[in-house]
């Protein structure tokens, strides 16, 4: 049994859930390399030797058209229909109905819930979870408070953000295996939340701000540039921030968030536009853009975002 999952709380909830429903004592589960949406050739490798594959929290219908095995591929985000006749898909996006998360669409397939089908939902929607009275209902069974379940979101995220794929991997097992008051504890998930805080909290003190804008230079492997733009404007209150991790994995990331009220004087999509037509691998919304490219290419989007500011 294979099980190829996210990397994220909720792909992670979704395979301790799928484990568990199905009792099983072997399996292997993998993620794809973090940041990157696709099979790679280890995961391609251990497709050959399985002989049941479940795929979970991935949006990747594409991946699975020419596996000839058997594949239960559960998830919630709005994809296309998949047409190998190998595949169920279980996804109620498909009939335009909402699921805050793969955990959800899990829990509902096996009958199986509890508070990871709840971490799921927290991990991929924030606080809105708890307007959904399941999400309540789950953590209050288990004895979660708000205050907890944000923490082991934050706990189990912490491996991605570090972009640690075997951590990432183990932590299925951490979960199946632990107590929520031992995941709470668990030293290794502890230290990594630390060590992003501190990248984070390192960045912001070398803030610098020109015309009420947050300009913010680091280098770092984790993950962790959305956080620092984020804290610069919602905690700190800056109209903006932009934010350059000059060395994440050998690449640069450019990263700008607005506050909701500057949104509808700065046209963030236009700017996105004007990025990828000089061919940067760049995306967003109305609020925020991220780019990914080469480290020397830095000023030439640095140049591109301050023209449209200007
Ligand atoms: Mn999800």
């Amino acid at each position: 049994m294979l099980i190829i999952h996210h990397w994220d709380t909720d792909g992670i909830a979704s395979t301790a859930l799928t484990v568990k429903a199905l009792n099983l004592d072997k399996f292997i589960n993998l993620s794809p390399p973090i940041g990157e949406f696709r099979f790679d050739e280890r995961i391609r490798k251990e497709i050959e030797k399985a002989e049941q594959i479940y795929v979970l929290d991935l949006s990747l219908p594409h991946e699975v058209e020419d596996i000839e095995k058997e594949i239960v591929f559960i998830d919630h985000h709005i994809q296309a229909k998949i047409k190998n006749p190998k595949v169920k898909q279980i996804n109620p996006a498909l009939n335009g109905e909402y699921s805050p998360s793969a955990s959800f669409v899990v829990s509902q397939y096996f009958s199986l819930w509890n508070e990871w089908s709840a971490l799921g939902a927290l991990g991929d929607i924030g606080r809105k979870a708890f307007e959904i009275p399941k999400v309540r209902e789950l953590l209050k069974n288990a004895e979660i408070s708000e205050y907890e379940a944000f923490r082991l979101v934050q706990l189990i995220d912490s491996n991605y953000i570090v972009v640690d794929r075997k951590g990432v991997e183990e932590a299925v097992k951490v979960l199946l295996e632990s107590s929520t008051k031992e995941l709470l504890e668990y030293e290794p998930w502890i230290k990594k939340v630390e060590a992003i805080e501190k990248t984070i909290d390192d960045a912001i003190s070398g803030l610098e701000l020109k015309n009420g804008f947050a300009f913010v230079t680091f280098e770092s492997p984790f993950n962790v540039i959305s956080k620092v733009a984020r804290k610069a404007v919602w905690e700190l209150g800056y109209k903006g921030a932009v934010v350059v991790n000059r060395n994440f994995q050998g690449k640069a990331q450019v990263y700008f968030r607005i506050s909701s009220e500057l949104a509808d004087k700065i046209k963030m999509s236009e700017i996105i536009s004007t990025l990828r037509g000089k061919g940067f691998n760049a995306g967003g919304k109305r609020e925020v853009l991220g780019c990914i490219c080469e480290k020397e290419r830095i000023d030439d989007v640095l140049g591109i975002i301050n023209a449209h500011l200007r």
